[in-house]
């Protein structure tokens, strides 16, 4: 009798096993497709999240250039004019509440480009504000430039980075400073 039973179950378990495991992976499949449809809605990618950047009412308060590229001996900088890049990169100041653009220009050899960060990073920084101008992947060209508008809605003392793994740690990276509003 109860090995009847047994016989039974074991009929049931593989199949219903199987079926399990099926389940599961459509339920990871959907899931990744998701996500993969959340990144191309929120525009850019980055490093490791998604920069949802903040709702922008109105033309920018302050437009910022900022250049970047290579240096002799190694080192990577930023600069606010075209001839004086420097590692780290000059400290850029704005005001809370202040609609910021900055105008990234790539005058280097390599592919760059431009993020605001709690830190920084070696790899992946965290994106501040939405403020990222190219990103790890996918960064600007050589003599490319690229552009990104954003609310610094935050006061506090943060910094900006080359996105690109181990361009930050080689001097590409400068203090992003957001003074209190008021
Ligand atoms: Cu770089």
């Amino acid at each position: 009798m109860s090995e009847r039973v047994w016989r039974a179950l074991d009929k049931i378990y593989l199949p219903a096993t199987m079926l399990v495991a099926a389940f599961i992976w459509i339920a990871i499949i959907v899931s990744v497709a998701f996500d993969i449809e959340l990144i191309s809605l929120g525009g850019q990618e980055a490093g490791g999240g998604v920069p949802v950047p903040a709702q922008v009412a109105g033309p920018p308060t302050v437009v910022i250039t900022v250049y970047g590229g290579e240096l002799p001996g190694g080192k990577f900088g930023f600069g606010l004019s075209p001839d004086n890049i420097t590692t780290p990169g000059p400290t850029i100041r704005v005001r809370q509440g202040d609609i910021v653009e900055i105008r990234f220009v790539n005058l280097g050899d390599l592919r760059h480009g431009f993020v605001v960060t709690p830190a920084v990073s070696k790899t992946n920084p965290e994106v501040l504000f939405g403020a990222i101008i190219g990103t790890a992947s996918n960064p600007i060209a050589p003599n490319g430039e690229g552009s990104v508008v954003f609310v610094a809605d935050r006061p506090g003392e943060f910094f900006y980075q080359c996105p690109v793994a181990n361009h930050g740690p080689k001097g590409m990276w400068g203090k992003f400073i957001v003074e209190p509003a008021g």
